[in-house]
């Protein structure tokens, strides 16, 4: 394997409208990003992965791209973007970028264009006389029909993002010159936004399926695989770049095969296995989180896949802290367990912006709280069904993806730190004591032991470069070890709400969430969500 830069770095998630607010318009944006960056360097990460910051009509929050080489003048401008480049390049931090192509917004030129009745832009799109009976990402169909016509047009997402289609030679230049636009800036690579799903087979009618009809037909299909490796081939090789994908419905071997060294395709990619350890085939239905089911899908993964791209929280997921932890009671102890998770595993760790102080998930009271189209979608299909309103709000509030896009806690003032103004979504309650203000004079914080892990991460060649191989250990303990030439480090981690006995291992303590300083003193129990990272 290739020790490439990316590999042993840590990566930070921006959601920019979430940041930090430089102007008072309740809006995050990218002088708000400038001014934390020495935050950030202190917190130690390499890379920054900013979600869209490009011109948008923000029904899907940037996921709809209106213009795909302009800065959306809510975040600022272009000079403002190259300063950013530049003030992070000087602090060591690499920028990378969202690639949105599965599809664009409805108000892109192109599709404007396309609805206007433009021969070369229609053939940009999907439009057809008769839909098939492809169901959406975001619930309902996937097809709707053109204004003032009889035709209809494929949105795998909202009606808002209507699909590319990849087919089309002239699309695939297009693309290319974006991508280049944006590498010739200087970014380091592209966070690629359902990259297996963008290239249809057909447009037949697909099997019958409770959500998601039609999937086979295109799901991380040979074209798709085709056409990865003609991106990286003519556009990505030519510069010092990586691509993660988000990769939806993969399991180990697909992931190899999108991300193999030798296919040349993407370089690494984001599995969704662990994400669906709380959930019943679709996350609105819950399943009881149980420790074990989370640690067979992380080991799965770590076992059979050449690399991984390693995450427990994004922009699409509920905070990991209360999913998998426990936000009230145990708050501190388990969002330290779940970054020693995070960083100690194989693989290149992404921290979403708020996870190193801990945020929890929202206490949302009112549906009209909520800002995130595909939550309303599915609120306005269940409220069709008759189940009652109090039961169907608690199954959306719980996984909203929402519940991760609340303002960043900077501090405990009315506006968390983040604004000055009315932020556009409602800021967390517990601001008042969850924030960076309370969490940097710390040392026992949750932000001090991000700090001390990453820092450690970075000496560390077992931890970056590693071999990985499970130990045993009692249910819910995630016992494992990182082994590279004489460089052994040894990680366990009680992921119950319980004690557990803690299995036969030894070392030197680098890192505990309990004080501890030495192995010995736990005398055989490890307290609840126990942390040890121990050096052989
Ligand atoms: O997400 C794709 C995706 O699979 C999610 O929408 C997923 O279906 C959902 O979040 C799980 O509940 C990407 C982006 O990360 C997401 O923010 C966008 O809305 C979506 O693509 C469309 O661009
Ligand atoms: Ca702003």
């Amino acid at each position: 394997m290739n020790k490439e830069w990316w590999r042993k770095a840590v990566i930070y998630q921006i959601y920019p409208r979430s940041f930090k607010d430089s102007n008072g318009d309740g809006i995050g944006d990218i002088p708000g990003i400038i001014s934390e960056l020495d935050y950030l360097k202190e917190l130690g990460i390499d890379c920054i992965w900013l979600s869209p910051i490009y011109a948008s009509p923000n029904f899907d929050n940037g996921y709809d791209i209106s213009d795909y080489r302009a800065i959306n003048p809510e975040f600022g401008t272009m000079e403002d973007f190259d300063k950013l480049v530049k003030e992070a390049g000087d602090r060591g931090i690499k920028i990378v970028m969202d690639l949105v192509i599965n599809h664009t917004s409805n108000e892109h030129e192109w599709f404007r264009k396309a609805l206007a009745g433009d021969k070369k832009y229609r053939d940009y799109y999907y439009f057809r006389s008769q839909k098939n009976n492809w169901g959406s990402f975001f619930g309902g169909k996937a097809w709707s029909k053109a204004p003032g016509e009889d035709m209809y047009y494929l949105h795998l997402f909202s009606e808002n993002q209507p699909d590319l289609n990849w087919h089309n030679p002239d699309v695939y230049k297009e693309v290319c010159d974006i991508m280049r636009f944006w590498l010739d800036k200087g970014i380091a690579g592209f966070r690629c936004d359902v990259i297996n799903v963008i290239y249809k087979d057909s447009l037949d009618n697909g099997k019958r399926r409770l959500v998601l009809s039609g999937l086979e037909h295109y799901l991380s299909t040979e074209g798709n695989h085709e056409l990865l490796r003609r991106l990286r081939q003519d556009v990505l090789s030519k510069y010092d770049c990586f691509t993660v994908g988000e990769t939806v419905f993969v399991d180990p071997a697909e992931a190899n095969r999108l991300m193999g060294e030798d296919r040349k395709e993407l370089n690494m990619v984001f599995g969704f296995e662990h994400m669906e350890c709380d959930q019943r085939g679709v996350k609105w239905f819950r399943r009881t989180y149980s420790p074990e089911r989370l640690i067979r899908a992380l080991d799965r993964w770590q076992t059979e896949c050449e690399w991984t791209a390693n995450y427990l929280e994004n922009h699409d997921q509920p905070r990991s802290v209360s999913r998998f932890g426990d936000a009230e009671n145990c708050r501190r102890e388990s969002a330290k367990m779940l970054a020693a998770l995070n960083l100690c595993l194989r693989g290149t760790p992404f921290i979403y912006e708020g996870e190193e102080i801990g945020m929890t998930n929202c206490d949302f009271k009112k549906m009209f709280e909520i800002r995130d189209i595909e939550s309303r979608n599915v609120n306005d299909i269940l409220a069709r069904l008759p189940i009652p309103k109090r039961t169907r709000e608690k199954m959306i509030f719980r996984v909203t993806r929402d519940n991760a896009r609340t303002p960043m806690q900077w501090d405990n003032t009315a506006g968390a730190g983040f604004t000055e103004g009315l932020p556009w979504i409602r800021i967390n309650g517990n601001h008042e004591w969850v924030n960076v203000e309370n969490e940097l004079p710390d040392e026992d914080g949750i932000l001090s032991f991000y700090k001390k892990l990453i820092a450690y991460r970075k000496q560390s060649e077992a931890l970056q470069f590693g071999d990985y191989k499970k130990l045993p250990a009692e249910k819910g303990v995630y016992a494992f070890e990182r082994q590279a030439g004489n460089s052994k480090v040894t990680v366990v981690l009680n992921m119950n709400s319980y004690e557990e006995e803690f299995p036969e291992v030894t070392g030197r303590v680098i890192l505990s969430n309990y004080g501890r300083l030495s192995a010995e003193s736990l005398e055989g129990h490890m307290k609840p969500y126990e942390a040890l990272i121990l050096e052989n």
